[in-house]
């Protein structure tokens, strides 16, 4: 097959955001909008290019399909010499970070928008992640969107026909240089690679039970999602569960019109079934996989925040670190600060960076950070590149197994120790944005205006007093790049925070983030919506919130 030059036009808005390029489906299928974007993604790997391999494969939304298709014939247009895809395009992201750096290769393409819902009228979303299995650096990403805003032509090999459907080489000759496309098993290596990680025999024990000790009964979601063939191989095949301890384990091209976002809010039927049933443990991973809740017996909730801390506390009981030692921990500036307090109490490094995994990686690489998680349900190590749900489940399980306690019995025991952060977010969803960045705006100025610093502000018979206010920026201490303006943050004399910041996933309109973080030493058994009713309460004052999204309630609260 030969390769032929397509001219082209520009698309305006092929900003990749947090997480990559996301889009409803539909302006995916916009002509050439997918096709230039991809090429970008090659052009912005200049020479290295040519002659590399690449990991393709997604989490199996309404589109995968049809963008590997794409994706071989512009890569083998290109100069690629070789893709490694998941068999019908099915990848979890954290499995192609795996991958990524098992076979070395220069980087892959993840399609994914994650926990946003799938189908013909939903999103659609591409992320390059590069040779140290992680997302793209700014610095890349910002090339990539520079590149989409001066295309003129991609290349395209149209006649190239390759099917994803087996396991197996395939390879072609493109005027004159060979072309392999290796269509891999789509669970085969990551499972490998955690029965590494964790000492598969002890969970199973846990699982299975014993004469002594009744099995432990646990409830998997994948939400229809990426991760339900490698939570049935890892978990039915390797771990002894049996069918009904896992549910809705088919991906789905629509997730069955689920939000495939593992909280309290979407994944209500798994907290249901927990609650009513007679389960120890419950886990629900996002579309892509990369995501993870905890629940315990009764449907007891465990933050992320507070897992982050947990399992840096519990960190011993895992064979990866027993091997590889434990360095430093690593939380998102909005998530709660309770593994501040475990980091400081085992004299490790811990670090603040902005929203996003790709902000993890340097650390990591650099050999400083073995932990890191956001509030946003991402818990991960340095195993791989990219936060990982079915790698927080287990090692959960391997704490548990080891610790021989409920998930209520350790987070309580946790809290005693080294007191509570209480967290709550408020996610107010597809606002318009106008009013929202007027919002942002207006309030960054008040917060920064001299004698906001030392200001009271009172509510529920609490007064908060401010200590410092800004914009959160972050200095990368390995390669000192900086990121500026990552959420407006207000901290308060006993540590509280308010945390303002827009999402930079969404795929239409602005959602505002609102994000409150409170400790207490002592009264660590309370009602998070209860204990933090007040410093709620502020945050709509202060930000004037509800008057410029015409909110006057979230759309989820986490
Ligand atoms: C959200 C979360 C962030 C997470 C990102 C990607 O970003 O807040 O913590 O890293 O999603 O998660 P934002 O900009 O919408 O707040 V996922 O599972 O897409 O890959
Ligand atoms: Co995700």
């Amino acid at each position: 097959p030969a390769v032929v030059t397509v001219n082209t036009n520009v698309y305006e808005g092929q900003k990749p955001g947090t997480s990559g390029l996301r889009k409803k489906v539909k302006v995916f299928l916009q002509e050439n909008y997918t096709e230039n974007f991809i090429q970008s993604i090659l052009d912005a790997n200049k020479e290295a290019i040519v002659g590399s391999t690449l990991v393709v494969g997604g989490d199996g939304r309404y589109l995968v399909k049809e963008v590997v298709d794409k994706i071989i014939k512009i890569s083998a247009a290109n100069g690629v010499s070789k893709l490694l895809v998941g068999q019908n395009g099915i990848l979890s992201t954290p499995a192609v970070s795996c991958i990524i750096r098992k076979y070395k290769t220069l980087g892959g393409i993840v399609l994914t928008a994650s926990h946003n819902p799938g189908g013909i009228n939903n999103d659609f979303g591409i992320k390059f992640n590069c040779s140290n299995g992680g997302p793209a650096p700014d610095h890349t990403t910002n090339e990539i969107y520079a590149l989409t805003t001066a295309i003129k032509q991609y290349k395209i090999v149209p006649d190239l026909v390759v099917p994803i459907d087996k396991i197996g080489t395939q390879t072609f000759n493109i005027d004159g240089r060979q072309f392999t496309v290796e269509v891999i098993d789509s669970v085969q290596d990551y499972v490998a690679y955690m029965k590494e990680i964790f000492d598969f025999s002890k969970i199973k024990a846990l699982i299975q039970g014993s004469e002594k000790r009744r099995p432990f009964n646990v409830l998997i979601d994948s939400m229809n999602g990426v991760t339900g063939p490698y939570v049935k191989r890892i978990f039915v095949d390797e771990l002894g569960a049996l069918e009904r301890n896992i549910r809705r384990a088919t991906p789905l091209e629509d997730f069955g019109g689920a939000h495939p976002d593992p909280n309290l809010t979407y994944a209500a039927d798994l907290v249901a079934a927990v609650k009513n049933g007679d389960y120890d443990f419950g886990a629900a991973f996002d579309g892509d996989g990369d995501r993870n809740m905890i629940i315990g017996r009764g449907a007891f909730f465990v933050t992320p925040s507070d897992s982050l801390a947990v399992l840096a506390n519990n960190l011993q009981h895992i064979p990866y670190f027993q091997k590889s030692g434990v360095q430093g921990f690593a939380r998102s500036m909005p998530t709660a600060a309770a593994v501040d307090r475990v980091a400081a109490a085992t004299g490790r490094e811990i670090f603040e960076v902005p929203t996003g995994w790709k902000y993890f990686g340097n650390l990591m690489d650099a050999g400083r950070l073995s932990l890191c998680g956001e509030e946003s349900f991402g818990t991960g190590s340095d195993h791989i590149r990219e936060k990982d749900g079915l790698w927080a489940a287990l090692a959960w399980l391997q704490v548990i197994a080891a610790l021989g306690q409920s998930v209520e019995e350790i987070l309580t025991a946790h809290w005693r120790q080294f007191g509570r952060n209480y967290f709550t977010r408020y996610d107010y969803e597809e606002c318009a944005s106008d009013p929202c960045n007027e919002m942002m705006q207006i309030l960054e100025k008040k917060i920064t205006e001299p004698g906001f610093i030392g200001s009271s502000h009172s509510s529920g018979g609490k007064t908060y007093v401010v200590k410092l206010a800004d914009n959160f920026s972050y200095m990368d201490p390995i390669d000192r790049s900086v990121a500026m303006k990552q959420g407006l943050r207000i901290i308060f004399e006993d540590g509280s925070r308010i945390v303002l910041r827009l999402s930079g996933t969404g795929s239409s309109g602005a959602t505002v983030r609102l994000y409150i973080d409170s400790y207490e030493a002592k009264e660590v058994l309370g009602d998070a919506q209860v204990m933090l009713r007040p410093l709620v309460a502020v945050a709509l004052q202060v930000s004037r919130l509800q008057e410029y999204t015409g909110r006057d309630a979230p759309t989820v609260i986490t």
